[in-house]
């Protein structure tokens, strides 16, 4: 009966998003009236203005005022202003069309058509993309995007074809760390605590090495299982713990920063197929576009969100030496070095 429930939601989803491309394909098109236009801009302005409208669905799992989420609808916008409204994208946060995994696996039917993921539950369908949840293979922020703007970044964003979706940029997610129920204030303390991580096997992996045993659950499920003591603990970015509102549930944090999982807007790769070259190369600059704002956004909003969660009283533990750390760590680098060596010397590369 749960199965027959499934796939009817998944189908119901794909009939309600065919039916909107079928009843917007006989929509008329904005006309171009510009009277300075060469005739090739003209052209050019009237190939993106031309032809049926498009209605694409974005899932999000953020809130609205989440840097990432900001940047969906700058890249919505964009995407509308180029193509003279005719291509509208609707950004649906707070996981309206389900959690990640779930969603990821729409995408991948042509059901739903992009989404804003992070590269670590991409892991769990990609497995070159596992190479981000790898623990201190970046040493800051300004090193993670050397690599992810370097060929080596552009050709793993491409590399998401071959699991039936296409990569359009990256968004920023800063650094990772542990926050805990009890207080944990070195990587012993963490020896056999329950803590949830996004499901794919280099965090298991991670979790191993630290003593800890990792449970992978859907993000909107951690609040709950913290409060019941399902888990110990989590992990995530400042932005992430305070809008998740985990920091009252777990309000011990350790600044180890063990992992920088980029995130990813991506696009079905259904859909992109069906697009005209034109509506591709509009999409694909507008995604590339709003990078600056989520970037901008981002910044702003780990500020806020630190300043929030100390002046909510958590209990902050700087780690002045990762070396300990990465030391512990290290075995599950090694365990994978070759799997991903062209992307990891790439990122060594990145480091100047
Ligand atoms: C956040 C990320 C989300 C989600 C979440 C998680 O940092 O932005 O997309 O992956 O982590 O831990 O599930």
């Amino acid at each position: 009966m749960k199965m027959f429930k499934k796939y009817t939601t998944v189908l119901t989803t794909i009939i309600g998003s065919s039916l909107v491309l079928t009843a917007c394909g006989g929509g008329t098109a904005p006309t171009n009236t510009g009277t300075t236009a060469t005739p090739a801009a003209a052209t050019a302005a009237a190939a993106k203005t031309d032809g049926p409208k498009l209605n694409f669905r974005l899932a999000e799992t953020h809130p609205a005022d989440y840097p990432t989420t900001i940047g969906d609808k700058k890249f919505a916008e964009l995407v509308n202003q180029a193509s003279g409204g005719r291509i509208k994208i609707d950004v649906f946060p707070s996981s309206q069309l389900g959690e990640e995994k779930a969603v990821i696996e729409q995408v991948q039917l042509g059901a739903i058509e992009f989404t804003r993921v992070s590269t670590g539950a991409l892991g769990g369908f990609n497995k070159q993309y596992e190479v981000f949840s790898l623990p201190y293979i970046f040493d800051n922020d300004e090193h993670q995007w050397r690599f992810l703007e370097s060929e080596q970044g552009t050709k793993l964003l491409d590399s998401l074809e071959s699991s039936r979706m296409k990569g359009l940029a990256y968004y920023s997610s800063g650094a990772r760390h542990f926050y805990t129920k009890k207080p944990v204030k070195s990587i012993a303390d963490l020896k056999g605590l329950k803590i949830r991580v996004i499901q794919n096997k280099v965090n298991i992996d991670l979790m191993n090495a630290l003593g800890a045993n990792a449970t992978p659950m859907p993000y909107g499920d951690v609040f709950n299982a913290l409060q019941t003591g399902i888990i110990d603990a989590a992990e995530n970015n400042y932005p992430s713990y305070f809008s998740s509102n985990h920091f009252q549930q777990a309000k011990n944090l350790i600044l180890d920063q063990h992992q920088r999982v980029p995130e990813v807007l991506l696009i079905s790769k259904v859909a992109w197929d069906k697009l005209s070259a034109d509506d591709k190369a509009l999409i694909k600059k507008a995604a590339l576009d709003s990078v600056k704002t989520q970037k901008e956004e981002w910044a702003k909003f780990e500020k806020d969100s630190e300043a929030k969660v100390r002046a909510a009283g958590v209990t902050i533990t700087e780690v002045s030496d990762l070396k300990p750390w990465q030391e512990a760590v290290k075995p599950v680098i090694d365990k994978y070095r070759n799997d991903y060596k062209e992307t990891l010397e790439a990122i060594e590369k990145a480091k100047k």
